[in-house]
């Protein structure tokens, strides 16, 4: 079988629900880091896509490339053989829970990238790790630059944060509800779970056995108040991933 390659920016709640549904299914793949504005050209070169957006996570497998979350799950799903993430019966409802935690997760993003860029000590903890850790106060700048950068491309620049905190506060609201105190959405474990999960890695990261991050990063991406508003909903997140994380291959 030819060799699967995942790029991926190993702290996005994308790429994580993408890695999980691989490593649900056993699917080996090498991944690699994309370190945005900088290794663009690489996802364009193994996309063969020169123009338009582009995104991690990204799979490329011998003949294609999935270019979204939702397809590198979809593609999991139809070549492992564990149980399926994405039920037949039960797509468009999944699929619905995809769409809604997108909507938390781009969110979530704006509120991450503006409370990293208060922060000196998440800005350089936001750098590449190929600078020598003596430079980085000299390049933090481009920190700034990559902030700006998300912003344009994402098209968040003059966005309110208590509008975008308000967007993420609906979803968990809507999660709550349906989990009502159950283990799963809808009913069994599914890729729905995954994608709420994920969301709440910018409310409140996932331990570092799961999810390795530098401490100013952890701090950043933390959201104290919804933390502490949603702590049954990280209380049931960190079950999740103690009984259906298993292990990661990109750690
Ligand atoms: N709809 C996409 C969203 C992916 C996305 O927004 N990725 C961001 C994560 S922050 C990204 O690639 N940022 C880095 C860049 O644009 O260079 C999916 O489900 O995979």
């Amino acid at each position: 079988m030819n060799e699967h390659r995942l790029y991926g920016l190993t702290y996005s709640m994308w790429t994580e629900q993408a890695r999980w549904a691989l490593d649900h299914h056993i699917i080996r793949y090498k991944y690699i880091e994309h370190i945005p504005m900088i290794t663009t050209p690489l996802l364009r070169l193994a996309t063969r896509r020169f123009t338009g957006p582009i995104s991690v996570p990204i799979l490329v497998t011998g003949e294609r490339a999935f270019t979204d979350s939702w397809s590198i799950v979809a593609y999991a799903d139809r070549t492992g053989h564990r149980q399926k993430l994405i039920p037949f019966e039960k797509m468009e409802e999944v699929k619905a829970w995809h769409t809604l935690c997108d909507r938390a997760q781009q969110a979530n993003r704006v509120i991450a990238t503006d409370s990293t860029m208060h922060s000196e000590e998440a800005k350089l903890a936001s750098l590449p790790d190929f600078f020598p850790e003596f430079t980085k106060n000299m390049f933090s700048p481009l920190a700034d630059l990559a902030a700006a950068y998300l912003g344009m491309k994402y098209n968040f620049r003059h966005a309110i944060i208590a509008e975008e905190k308000k967007k993420v506060r609906e979803v968990l609201l809507k999660i709550r509800k349906a989990l009502d105190k159950k283990s799963f959405l809808l009913g069994d474990f599914s890729y729905a779970d995954i994608t709420a999960a994920a969301t709440l890695e910018f409310v409140s990261p996932v331990s570092d056995k799961f999810l390795k991050l530098k401490p100013a990063i952890r701090e950043a991406f933390t959201q104290k108040d919804l933390a502490t508003e949603f702590s049954d909903l990280i209380e049931w997140r960190d079950k999740l991933y103690a009984d259906k994380r298993g292990e990661s291959q990109a750690l």
